[in-house]
Formats: structure tokens, sequence, C-alpha cells
């Protein structure tokens, strides 16, 4: 069934439920990685792309963007910025050698990447280094030859010469075997250009007039004290995270810099003012809420631009989507009976403002998973669940379903 992933240290379907959390197979020392490359087919070869350089990361963008992920009906296909990119490759502590693509010898053409990055772990009481991958991406000419597989083991080999030997990835394909899955749910903005596309539809018991009015988000965030993120507040929204994060029985655990990299390095041009909240080259919008009296962060949300190229269409090139990111509140932490309504309600008004903020970026679509605390949010706030789902999945780590990745997955 699974030719290669049978090989693999993952657990296999139809395993049973591990007693106990940890590694399949034991860390190796450096010397007894294997020291050469994977044979690639002939007429290709092996190529660290250095992201540093415009040219290299514009090959990655171009490749990805004719021959990324598509939705089941070949109607969208993810279109990663060459910004994006640069933001998502480069965290602190990133590795060259896992920004791994194959060339045409002759001609030195780009037709497949991986990637990998570096991040600490957390799986229920297990906190490790392990690397994400991610962009795994073959050229549509070159699909079904085993190309994935070669890149799959020469990734886990450059991990394995660091001396990580954990990976987390997603996925939207089912493969042995998901720790948690997530559906995908989206919340319209722009609807007069969603059913253009046909990314949504007027349902037959509405007009498009009502439907347009029902989805109008207000002009102005409504919670007093909401104001961009700033370099200032790097250590109080990363208290905040680290505390929030422990709801959760998977996430990631982020140092002071990395929580700089991921919510202000992706700003874009700081020397342009946020015109509607959009900046030249801006890829992550973060938002912290400061409490007016004792200037404490309480909460912050924060979500990304990933927008795709709407196939084949004669008016509309891209579907300007918005990600949902991390996000936290310090009502998590109360103490009294009526904590978890009072922190539903919380998240319900600044994810209101998040959709406020976002529509007044001109984002088309609001999209968010089935994970962290979102599944109290979505109905509300006017969400409806996709047809995608994504699949969460660890190499080299055994632990029993999860219930909630930073999370609570699956509404299946
Ligand atoms: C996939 N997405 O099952 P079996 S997500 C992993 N992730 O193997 P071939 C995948 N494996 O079943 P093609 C996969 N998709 O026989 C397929 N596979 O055991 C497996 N699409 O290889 C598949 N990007 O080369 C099968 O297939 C084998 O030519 C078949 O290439 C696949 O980035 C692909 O969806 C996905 O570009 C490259 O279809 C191609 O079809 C493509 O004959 C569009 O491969 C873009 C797309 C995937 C996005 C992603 C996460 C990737 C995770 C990879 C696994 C990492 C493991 C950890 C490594 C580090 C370890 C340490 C330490
Ligand atoms: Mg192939």
């Amino acid at each position: 069934e699974h030719k290669f992933w049978a090989t693999q240290p993952v657990p296999q379907l139809g395993d049973e439920v591990p007693p106990e959390d940890g590694f399949i197979e034991p860390s190796k020392p450096r010397e007894e990685v294997r020291q050469e490359p994977y044979p690639l087919p002939k007429d290709f070869e092996w190529s660290i792309l250095d992201i540093n350089d415009p040219k290299q990361i514009k090959e990655v963008y171009d490749l990805l963007s004719l021959n990324y992920v598509e939705d089941d009906e070949a109607a969208f296909r993810f279109q990663y910025s060459a910004e994006f990119l640069e933001w998502a490759l480069k965290p602190p502590g990133y590795l060259k050698e896992w920004h791994l693509g194959v060339r045409v010898v002759s001609n030195q053409k780009l037709v497949a990447f991986i990637s990998g990055v570096p991040m600490t772990l957390r799986v229920r009481g297990n906190v490790f280094r392990a690397s994400e991958i991610n962009y795994l991406c073959v050229h549509k000419k070159l699909r079904s030859k085993r190309l994935a597989p070669v890149l799959i083991k020469e990734i886990t080999r450059q991990v394995n010469l660091t001396g990580i030997f954990q990976a987390i990835y997603t996925a939207g394909v089912v493969l042995p075997t998901p720790v948690s899955t997530c559906r995908y749910f989206h919340r319209s903005l722009n609807i007069q250009k969603l059913i253009d596309v046909k990314f949504t539809y007027v349902p037959r018991s509405m007009t498009l007039a009502r439907m347009i009015r029902v989805y109008k988000t207000a002009a102005q965030p409504q919670l007093s004290g909401l104001r961009e993120m700033e370099d200032r507040d790097v250590s109080e929204v990363a208290d905040l995270f680290t505390r929030y994060m422990q709801r959760f029985s998977m996430g990631q655990v982020m140092t002071l810099d990395e929580i700089c990299h991921q919510f202000l390095s992706g700003r874009g041009r700081m020397d342009e003012p946020s015109e509607h909240h959009r900046r030249p080259g801006q890829v992550v919008w973060t938002y912290v809420v400061e409490d007016p009296e004792t200037h404490r962060i309480t909460d912050f949300f924060s979500f990304y631009s990933l927008p795709s190229t709407i196939i084949n269409h004669p008016k509309h090139a891209l579907l300007e989507a918005a990600y949902l990111f991390y996000y936290a509140s310090d009502m998590a932490f109360a103490e009294d009976s009526e904590a978890d309504s009072k922190l539903k309600k919380r998240l319900e008004t600044l994810m209101g403002d998040a959709l406020i903020i976002a529509n007044q970026a001109k984002f088309d679509v609001f999209n968010a998973l089935t994970l962290m605390d979102n599944c109290g949010f979505l109905e509300n706030l006017r969400f409806g669940a996709g047809d995608g789902l994504l699949n969460f999945y660890l190499y080299n780590w055994r632990t029993a379903p999860l219930a909630g990745v930073s999370a609570v997955g699956g509404v299946e």
C-alpha cells in the first residue's frame, strides 16, 4: 500500500495506541549517519538554495506558484509570495542545507524542492528539538516517478547530520499516520468576488444583497486598547503565548528571538505608512490588547497572508486569503467558575476584530483550522466549514492521537 512510508519510523496505519510516548528509532552519532547524498535519477542534481539571494527565492517562488498545492477541483493553487517564503524559511537558527532543491543538470532549471526549519516542539510532557518540514514540491511533469521519497530521505539525512531525529509536518493527503486532523473553516469577507470566482455561492434561502449585509464587518475594531504589536511588547507577548500554549497537548515552544521573528519580522516595509492596515511586502499581522489602565498586554492575535492563484479565471487572478495564526488571552488564566464561557466570549470579540482588520486590509476571505480554541468562535463569527482537511504528522515520535494540536483537532 505505502511502499515508501512502510520503511519509515512512523506509526503504521492500524498500529495500536502506544502505551508510552517516545522515539521509534534511537538517535545516531553523526558518524553513523549516511555521509553521501542519496542518488538522483541521471540528468538531475541536488542544489542547496541560498534564500538570501533574491534570484534563488524567485526560483522557489516560480516553482511553487505553478506546481504547489491545489484544491480538489483544481480551481485554486497556493501562491506563497517571495516575502512569505523568506519569512518562513529563515527563522532563528535556520540552516541553508535544509533548503534543498533538485535541478536539471543541462539547463539548471529548478524542478523540485523540500525544506526544513528548526523548532522546539512540545508533545504532551516531552519537549524536544525538531525540524518542521514544508514546501515539498515536484514539477507537474515529473510526478509519480518516486522522486518525493528521495527528497524526503535526503532532507532527513541533512536534518540527522545536525543531531535532530524528529520532525513535524502537515499534509492534505492521508499518510501513515496522522496525530490529529483539522478541518479548514472560511469566513467570507468580499462576498461579490467570492461568488464571482465560485469560492462560495448564494444559498437558495438568501439573496445576494442579504448575504452581503450578513457578512458585513464593522468599520473599526471594537476592543479598546487594540493596537499593532511593537518591539517593546516582545517579552509580554512571549510570556502570554507560553502560558496559553499549555492548554494544548502539542505546540511550538518559542524563544524571544522566535517570537520576534514570527510576529514582527514579516510586517513589511516599516518605512512606509500602513495604509488601511497593509504595508508593502507585509506577510504577517500581529495585534495586542493593551489594558488602558494597567498597560499590561492582556491578549494578542496574528494572521498571515497566503493568496491563491485562481486558475483559469477571466477577471480575477488572485484570491487574497488571511490565515489565523497564533493568539492568546489572559482570560484563560482566570480562576472563577465561569472562566470557560468568559474566555469563549473574549476570543469571539478578539477574532471579530481580526476579521474587521483583515477586511480593511482588503482580504477576500479569512481562514482558520479546527485547532487551538477555534471551535468556540467559528460558528458565531459566521465561518463556514470547508471541504479541505489538514493532517498533522510526527516523524520518529510515538504518541496517542491528540485531541487538540496547539489544538482541538478533529471535528470528524
Ligand atoms: C506528502 N504530501 O504517499 P507511498 S505537504 C509526504 N507528504 O509514498 P512520487 C507524500 N509523502 O505511499 P509525486 C506526500 N505526497 O508509496 C505523496 N507522498 O509510501 C508519498 N504535489 O512519490 C506517497 N506538496 O514522487 C508515496 O509522488 C510517494 O510525484 C510517491 O510527488 C509528491 O510539504 C508531491 O501537495 C507531493 O508536488 C511532491 O505530488 C507532488 O506525486 C506535488 O511518485 C503538489 O510519496 C504539492 C504538494 C506537499 C505539501 C508538505 C509536507 C511534506 C512532508 C514530507 C515528509 C517529511 C518527513 C520528515 C522528514 C524529516 C525527518 C527528520 C528528522
Ligand atoms: Mg516523482
